[in-house]
């Protein structure tokens, strides 16, 4: 069913472009509507927890309803406690956290929490899918630095409807660093989730997910910030922090501003060691950038997204290389409270959390082809590498075809050590779980199985393309004692099928 990038698709894509002209015909465009700037910024709201022994306990709904993307257009979503995306959850380090999720769609889900450090039981992927009308209960400790992390489904085979549907949120993560910070801290106010999406509305105005073959997936010729299309922000501070999520379930972004830059002050998994400061960032789907931008009294403008610079890849154009367009308008006021430079001390976990490259003890090598990982699909009763609780290890991994990938990996945040053999760009060298793969390039990666041993029970790597991922993409890894072997998951056999048990 999948199609790999050969020269006649390519052409076939090139003739659909062509066609497509300039109207919308879903699956086959990549160039984005101009959008008016109109509509205010849907902010999604804390979600509220309560204290029960301990444990900071949230609940969540997914559930189905309608959203009004285009004005006195209804168009069926989903969403968490409500018709679109979910509340943010905010925890600190050090915390136990609870999460009641309940099914109310008509299938099964899950809910991963995207870039967390927990054990792989309460991970969300594949292997906890809930049924309808069933409750989910996982609870960890939360035993990481400060960072924008998110949820959103992981269901076998369905994660990119899912996404696509609406359903997702952010989790937000705290520290004594954070809380030291001279960071923008004011949720909604001058610290504003950002999560940037694109769609396909058919002729009804309903999310079309025809997939036409193209790759990486679905590219949409709306595009939206937290569900709201041609979105603004008022700015009420000289420097407002927009916490940049690419929940996309195939396009790359190049966000950035055309008439200022901005301090980049964290990537995925937590602050760098200081602002770095950028023209743009390339956003694959799943990575988060934190950026503080500054502005002046009464100006207008616009969060951009300029042609992503997708590396070698076939055919740059049908996978959205050449597109740009504007995200999110940020307007000033005419008098804005000061808010002083961005500014932190390391964390008192910091020393701990070093991962040094010289105690690696296991190098891992990753192929990612057109639709396997090491020419293998993913199995949901095959276990593909286990690896030994305390160890450090370098993971290498390298795309082999001109088609956007990523690489993510749960339970842990990585280092990029090298790219080619030479050191990663800045912007990647803070704590990352998820890196774009530039096609034909070595990636080594740098990371840690501090503990949670469960030999039966896997964590995921994969490519966050979802149609990718949903194809296959995806490979399993257990984190075990020393000398101990992979179980069984989750009851599956050794022919992958789910036995009686
Ligand atoms: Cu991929």
């Amino acid at each position: 069913m999948r199609r790999t990038l050969a020269a006649p698709v390519a052409a076939s894509l090139a003739a659909s472009l062509v066609l497509a002209g300039c109207s919308a015909i879903p699956g086959s465009v990549t160039s984005v509507d101009e959008a008016e700037f109109t509509n205010e910024l849907a902010i999604p709201p804390l979600a509220p927890s309560r204290m029960v022994d301990g444990t900071r306990v949230f609940s969540l709904v997914a559930q189905e309803g309608t959203t009004e993307f285009r004005p006195g257009v209804e168009t069926r979503t989903w969403g968490y406690d409500g018709s679109y995306l979910g509340p943010t959850l905010r925890a600190e380090r050090g915390e136990r956290v609870a999460v009641e999720v309940t099914n109310n769609l008509d299938q099964p889900t899950s809910v991963h929490w995207h870039g967390m450090h927990l054990p792989a039981a309460m991970d969300g992927g594949p292997h906890q899918e809930f049924g309808p009308g069933d409750t989910w209960r996982p609870t960890w400790e939360i035993d990481q630095p400060a960072a924008t992390l998110w949820y959103h489904p992981h269901p076998h085979g369905t994660t990119e409807e899912h996404v696509y549907r609406g359903l997702a949120g952010m989790f937000l993560l705290d520290d004594d660093a954070s809380r030291a910070a001279t960071l923008p801290d004011t949720y909604g106010v001058d610290d504003i989730p950002v999560v940037v999406q694109d769609k396909v509305l058919d002729q009804n105005g309903q999310l079309d997910l025809t997939d036409d073959g193209g790759e990486p997936g679905i590219l949409g010729n709306v595009v939206m910030t937290n569900g709201t299309v041609g979105a603004y922000q008022d700015v009420t501070t000289e420097r407002v922090r927009l916490r940049l999520l690419n929940g996309s379930t195939a396009r790359t972004y190049q966000l950035g501003f055309e008439d200022r830059q901005m301090d980049l002050v964290a990537t995925d998994g937590g602050l760098l060691e200081a602002p770095l400061r950028l023209d743009d960032i390339r956003l694959a789907p799943g990575e988060r950038a934190d950026v503080v931008v500054t502005m002046e009294p009464g100006e207008t403008t616009r969060l951009h997204s300029a042609e992503p610079d997708l590396g070698s890849v076939a055919a740059p154009f049908a996978m959205g290389a050449n597109d740009a367009f504007d995200v999110l308008e940020l307007r000033a006021a005419d008098e804005l409270a000061p808010s002083p430079e961005p500014a932190w001390e390391e964390s008192q976990h910091d020393r701990a959390d070093e991962v040094r490259e010289a105690d690696a003890t296991e190098t891992r090598r990753f192929e990612l082809d057109e639709n396997s990982i090491n020419g293998k699909k993913m199995d949901m009763g095959r276990i593909d590498e286990v690896a030994e609780v305390g160890s450090t290890e370098v993971w290498e991994v390298r795309s082999t075809v001109q088609i956007p990938h990523t690489f993510h990996v749960h339970d842990v945040q990585f280092r990029v050590l090298s790219i080619d053999g030479e050191p990663p760009p800045p912007e990647l060298a803070g704590p990352k779980d998820t890196v774009y793969l530039e096609s034909g390039r070595d990636y080594r990666l740098l990371m840690r199985f501090e503990d949670y041993t469960d030999p039966d029970m896997p964590y995921m790597y994969h490519c966050h393309m979802l149609k990718h991922e949903d194809g296959g993409m995806m490979g399993q890894f257990v984190v075990a004692e020393p000398g101990q072997e992979a179980g069984a998951p989750g009851g599956y056999g050794p022919d992958g099928h789910q036995g009686d048990h």
